[in-house]
């Protein structure tokens, strides 16, 4: 069957010439061979043809002011769609400032593909100072899933399917591709090309549980008196949503999402005991892991967060993540379509019920824990806080369940995490297993870019910081992402005192420095709400426009914590609240 990719491909190989090629336009075949659409990328020597000639055969490239910002936004393609986001970077300090991103996307198990352009290898191999040298693979060697290098130009598409196969398949990350100048720049016979590329069949196969593991796990859920599920971004990513609603609906089963896996099944579900996580953590007897690792997102599995009875069963497709922290008494190693579709097959109807006292006890600690959550949502201080801002950002959200939001920070995170519902699979895009800032004008085009849909970015002032001028790349592409910047004046909070100098503390941002007059520098809209309404107002209308925009929200400098929730983890022990 010939698919447009296939016709891509050979369209950009018959414009090289009739009779000869070279690596650029091999490269750009081999991606459109194995369906890629999109590059994100930061171009120079020697990757700017790469750039045109994906243009020319009809491949978007999207142009970022900053690598880390291109690699960011290929990871969230790759966790969106299943398949690797690319990004291109040029030879030494491009590439290494998408190796951050490269290594982010490894940690959080996303699958992308950074290409490299890099300098001469006979040059570079005896350091004699070529122009941006640096040995990149064996840089990238420690930070990605697998580095590869391809040194002849016949070895294009077997490079390119190496890369693919090894970013999709088991537990999905970062994949490095280095490509010498010289083997893009090579040309050889356009056939004997052509008929070098390859397009990867099955890139991520299914990986079957074995049925007696699947039955042990049963039985345990059978027996347990306090069940739980817990949900993680592995969940989310698995393109599972039909099985892993049928295994809830049928067992009844209360469940916890991680913070990336809301959405999968809609917060409000009746089963979600998001509303009682501290309690439903420490008391659940056996927990199910499906696609969350057991890090310090989890405390590790231990007391206090978890009850030290407890006994686990975790579904992942990486069999060493297992035992990594508590010994698991049920191991489930498949993709988790095909493990929990498995266990809706197996459980005989009636078999696995949540019991009802443990059922009340959650229903009960849900309903006192969001009397006060709303009694704090509904409270309206002024100057603004936290809290009343993502009140209205969740309101209008609500009539919005299909925009996308991306969130980063520490009180912006924590706080719209537990107050923004989402009702969408893989509608929530976050500062992940890192907990990196930075993250979030990337994520935000990788969305809008990916999906066509509204995106609404909730950013703390100094997160946003990080890949700021990427509003430029917004407005250039005219994509629909609303960038919400909460703006407290500082690192956490705003009213941080230098008491040895009259240096500004290590803390504090400009105050009140007006993010939105950024945005109208490259024709996109700006709005300053000092309050809900005018937060809602804002937002609303910039959503409503579809065009990007920028509103400053000014938060009170007094409010927020230090380090956000994760107070414990600052070495003094204190956080200033
Ligand atoms: P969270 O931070 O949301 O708790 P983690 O990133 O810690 O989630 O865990 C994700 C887990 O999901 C990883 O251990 C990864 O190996 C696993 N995973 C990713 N994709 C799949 C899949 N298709 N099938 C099974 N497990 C998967
Ligand atoms: N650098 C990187 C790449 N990642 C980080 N996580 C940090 C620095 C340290 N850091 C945090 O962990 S949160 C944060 C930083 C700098 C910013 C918190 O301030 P904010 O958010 O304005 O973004 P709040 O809402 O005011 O807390």
């Amino acid at each position: 069957m010939t698919t447009n990719a296939t016709l891509a491909a050979t369209t950009t190989l018959a414009e090289a010439t009739s009779e000869h090629t070279d690596g650029y336009h091999l490269v750009v075949g081999a991606l459109a061979l194995n369906d890629i659409r999109t590059i994100y990328g930061v171009v120079g020597i020697p990757i700017t043809d790469l750039a045109r000639i994906a243009q020319a055969s009809g491949m978007r490239y999207i142009g970022f002011r900053h690598e880390s910002d291109a690699g960011h936004a290929a990871a969230a393609a790759g966790f969106l769609t299943r398949k690797p986001g690319i990004c291109l970077t040029v030879s030494a300090p491009g590439f290494l400032n998408g190796l951050v991103a490269l290594a982010n996307a490894t940690t959080n198990c996303f699958p992308m593909v950074q290409i490299s352009g890099s300098s001469e290898r006979h040059i570079v191999d005896l350091k004699r100072g070529d122009y941006e040298e640096l040995d990149q693979l064996a840089a990238a060697e420690r930070f990605a899933k697998a580095a590869y290098r391809v040194n002849r130009v016949e070895d294009i598409g077997r490079g390119i399917a190496r890369a693919i196969r090894t970013a999709v398949s088991g537990r999905p990350g970062g994949v490095y591709l280095d490509i010498p100048a010289a083997v893009l720049g090579e040309v050889v016979d356009a056939a004997a090309g052509a008929a070098s590329l390859r397009r990867v069949i099955d890139p991520a196969p299914r990986q079957l549980p074995a049925p007696e593991a699947v039955d042990r796990a049963i039985a345990m859920l059978a027996d347990a008196q306090r069940p739980l599920v817990v949900f993680g971004k592995g969940a989310a990513y698995a393109q599972a949503d039909e099985q892993i609603r049928e295994f809830i609906d049928t067992t009844g089963l209360p469940f916890l999402p991680m913070s990336m896996a809301k959405g999968l099944l809609p917060d409000n579900h009746p089963q979600s005991a998001a509303a009682a996580r501290s309690l439903a953590l420490r008391r659940a007897d056996v927990v199910m892991l499906v696609g969350a690792r057991l890090n310090w997102l989890l405390g590790h599995g231990e007391p206090p967060q978890f009850n030290p009875e407890t006994t686990f069963i975790q579904v992942d497709i990486e069999p060493a993540e297992l035992d990594s922290n508590q010994p698991i008494a049920a191991p489930l190693v498949g993709d988790i379509g095909s493990v929990m579709g498995a266990f809706v097959e197996r459980i005989e109807p009636g078999r696995i019920t949540a019991p009802a006292v443990w059922r009340q006890e959650l229903a009960a600690r849900s309903a006192q824990n969001s009397a006060k959550m709303t009694q704090r949502l509904d409270a309206d201080p002024h100057p603004m806080q936290f809290h009343g801002a993502l009140r209205a950002v969740r309101d209008v959200l609500r009539v919005h369940p299909h925009a996308y939001v991306v969130n980063e920070g520490a009180n912006a995170l924590d706080i719209a995490r537990n107050v923004i519902d989402m009702h969408v699979p893989r509608h929530r895009l976050d500062s992940g297993t890192w907990g990196v800032m930075g993250i979030g004008m990337g994520y935000a085009i990788a969305a809008a870019v990916e999906s066509g849909s509204p995106v609404v970015a909730i950013e703390g002032d100094s997160a946003f910081g990080f890949s700021g001028m990427e509003l430029e790349t917004i407005c250039r592409y005219r994509l629909p992402v609303v960038v919400l910047v909460l703006n407290n004046g500082g690192v956490y909070r705003g009213d941080g005192v230098n008491t040895a100098s009259a240096d500004p503390s290590p803390t504090t941002l400009m105050c009140r420095a007006h993010h939105d007059r950024l945005i109208e520098a490259f024709g996109g809209t700006g709005y300053r709400a000092t309050t809900p309404a005018e937060l809602t107002a804002a937002l609303t209308d910039a959503l409503a426009s579809g065009r990007p925009a920028l509103v400053d929200c000014v938060i009170d400098p007094r409010d927020g914590t230090e380090s956000g929730h994760l107070t414990h983890l600052n070495p003094t022990g204190v956080g200033h609240r």
